[in-house]
């Protein structure tokens, strides 16, 4: 099986599926996109929305994360990353609806963007009113997912690590990079959990090669 992501580490959705590619401890390779600006003809003809990441499974082009990561699991059911048919199956599907939904668009991204992406990459300062804005949605969400993660299960579908997960600990770096953290007296499950997320060997080898790419300009890596 040839696998190659196109796209960057930085982005939560070519994280989490270089993630989800890293737990079936398959090989691949990473071709850079940076989606910043105009996407490239050629890049629209594999992307027709423009975005990252397109996974190359075996020279046929598939650019979305979710269907990406659904594909690898029908051809690589062992580790099983979703779980199985039935309400446990319907409840990751949820889940990472909403992780999409409010943790990344309505915390996450405009954190980064103004936080991380701006000044880093395009010299403009952060504006204060879209991270004002992220700074009063983000109590909220972390509450629904600090109810999600009752003390002593260690993933969001209790024993089994899956796809909602590494949604989470994607997006979670982002929010690290942005500056961020956690407040662990206020939310000591999710606290402890996105630690324990990034201390796994998939996110270890991925947060290597953002080290690589952004070095001490991020402060998770200050
Ligand atoms: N649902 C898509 C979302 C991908 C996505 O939004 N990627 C962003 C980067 S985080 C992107 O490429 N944005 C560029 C653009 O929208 O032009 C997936 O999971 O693959």
């Amino acid at each position: 099986m040839k696998l190659r992501v196109h796209g960057t580490l930085l982005s939560p959705w070519v994280r989490r599926l270089v993630a989800f590619i890293e737990e079936k401890g398959l090989d691949y390779e990473i071709e850079t996109v940076v989606p910043l600006g105009d996407p490239d003809p050629d890049f629209l003809k594999i992307s027709p929305l423009g975005k990252v990441p397109v996974l190359e499974f075996n020279g046929r082009f598939l650019p979305d994360s979710f269907a990406a990561c659904t594909l690898l699991e029908a051809e690589v059911p062992d580790p099983a990353l979703f779980p199985k048919a039935g309400w446990d199956e319907a409840w990751m599907l949820w889940l990472c609806d909403y992780l999409a939904t409010a943790l990344f668009s309505k915390v996450e991204a405009p954190l980064f963007i103004q936080q991380f992406i701006n000044p880093t990459f395009q010299n403009t300062a952060p504006d204060a009113d879209i991270v004002a804005a992220a700074q009063q949605m983000k109590p909220q969400v972390f509450d629904y997912l600090e109810t999600q993660l009752v003390s002593g299960r260690p993933f969001l579908l209790g024993d089994q690590c899956t796809l909602a997960d590494l949604t989470a600990g994607s997006i979670f770096v982002n929010y690290f990079h942005a500056g961020e953290t956690i407040d662990a007296a206020r939310w000591p499950n999710l606290s402890d959990y996105v630690i324990r997320l990034h201390a796994r060997p998939s996110f270890e080898r991925i947060l290597d090669q953002e080290r690589q790419l952004v070095g001490t300009t991020s402060p998770l890596f200050g």
